[in-house]
């Protein structure tokens, strides 16, 4: 493998229905599709998760635009990449950006995957035949909405249902779902909109029997989560806090959390989640696949992750069509009405991307020279 260039296409997708969490309203969003190619012209295909706005973390589909361009082209020019694996380690010079670098990194092990005619997720190490699939459900407009959609995905077989809480939108409406649904697998997902001072609050959560609240508090306080994961019976899931193995290692050690939700952006690529992955599978810390409203490109490198042995829960790995009125692959991801997806069988991430559909929704684009 010699890599020659990287493609930077900017598309725009507006959603199906908005997404809100505690940080904000998403209705269309702008993916960043990447393209890495050898000097045989094969190709790998990658997706960035930045969001439009700095809200989830500190990166922006703009901010790794300019990573990527500026940093990780030279960088990895220099460094004469023969494999996938050597993608990471050649990109740490590069503080934080882990979203940008891991767009390119996992269009690197895409294109090697393909080159060696292998299913991506066999060739990163997986080997589960099927993946346990969840819903994560956003703020809405009332409760009776919100039960609405969390029906639906219910009768759906989705094994797991979460959904978004913030500040006074909380207790209420674990209530609602509760009296309705007693039994199902349920979590929260607060997107750090708490602080130590609701304790209290978190206590009473502990009555209805949650398998985890998700990123209670800041990504920077490991130390408050352990506190608070002291003080409830409820397992802390951390999220934005977990970007790499020793964040995970310091979290477990500590005790600032019982399960980790692993996202292949955050964690800079297939490598280091991969890591955290292992670590927790050695620790006994179960993991789940994260999401960030990713079109096809993304949720099929998802897919592939969620093969790894550790993933042991339902992830926010969910039908295409919970997203986009059409996606960017062929067939678009879908669910077994047993919550389930099976990996595909072809080459590199396994699903077609829809090259005529990509470029009719380009708004910008840049090559880089490798
Ligand atoms: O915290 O998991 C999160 C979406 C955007 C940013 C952060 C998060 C999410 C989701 C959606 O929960 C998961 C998905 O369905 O892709
Ligand atoms: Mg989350």
């Amino acid at each position: 493998m010699k890599l020659e260039r990287i493609e930077l296409r900017e598309i725009e997708l507006p959603l199906k229905w908005p997404f809100e969490t505690s940080f904000g309203r998403t209705t269309r969003r702008r993916i960043m599709i990447v393209r890495v190619f050898d000097e045989s012209s094969a190709f790998g295909y990658g997706e960035c998760t930045a969001g439009e706005e700095p809200f989830y973390n500190h990166e922006t589909i703009d901010t790794a635009w300019t990573i990527i361009v500026n940093h990780v082209g030279p960088i990895l020019a220099a460094a004469r990449i023969h494999k996938a694996d050597e993608v990471n380690e050649a990109l740490a010079r590069i503080r934080g950006n882990r979203m940008a670098k891991g767009a390119v990194e996992a269009a690197i092990w895409d294109l090697e995957a393909r080159l060696a005619e292998t299913p991506l997720w066999k060739h990163i190490g997986g080997t589960r035949e099927e993946i346990g699939c969840g819903v994560s459900i956003g703020l809405q407009s009332s409760t009776d909405v919100l039960l609405e959609k969390v029906t639906r995905e219910v009768e759906a077989g989705y094994q797991r249902i979460k959904i978004k809480i913030k500040p006074a939108q909380d207790l209420r409406l674990v209530a609602a779902i509760r009296s309705r649904f007693p039994e199902i697998r349920l979590s929260v997902d607060a997107n750090s909109a708490y602080s130590l001072a609701d304790v209290d609050l978190f206590k009473e959560f502990d009555q209805f029997k949650l398998m985890m609240i998700e990123q209670p508090l800041a990504p920077g306080d490991l130390l408050d989560h352990a506190k608070l994961q002291r003080e409830i019976d409820t397992p802390i899931c951390l999220d934005e806090s977990i970007l790499t193995t020793a964040d995970a290692r310091q979290a477990h050690e500590i005790g600032s959390c019982k399960i980790i939700n692993i996202k292949l952006g955050r964690a800079g690529g297939h490598h280091e989640a991969r890591s955290i992955q292992a670590f927790s599978a050695r620790r006994d810390i179960p993991v789940w696949c994260g999401g960030m409203l990713e079109s096809g490109v993304g949720r099929a490198h998802n897919i592939a992750m969620s093969t790894l042995e550790g993933f042991t829960l339902p992830g926010d790995v969910s039908a295409s069509s919970r997203y986009w009125e059409e996606d960017i692959i062929d067939p678009p991801v879908t669910v077994s009405a047993r919550g389930t997806i099976t990996p595909p069988t072809g080459p590199g991430i396994g699903y077609e991307v829809n090259e005529s559909r990509v470029e009719s929704l380009v708004k910008r684009r840049e090559d880089v020279r490798l």
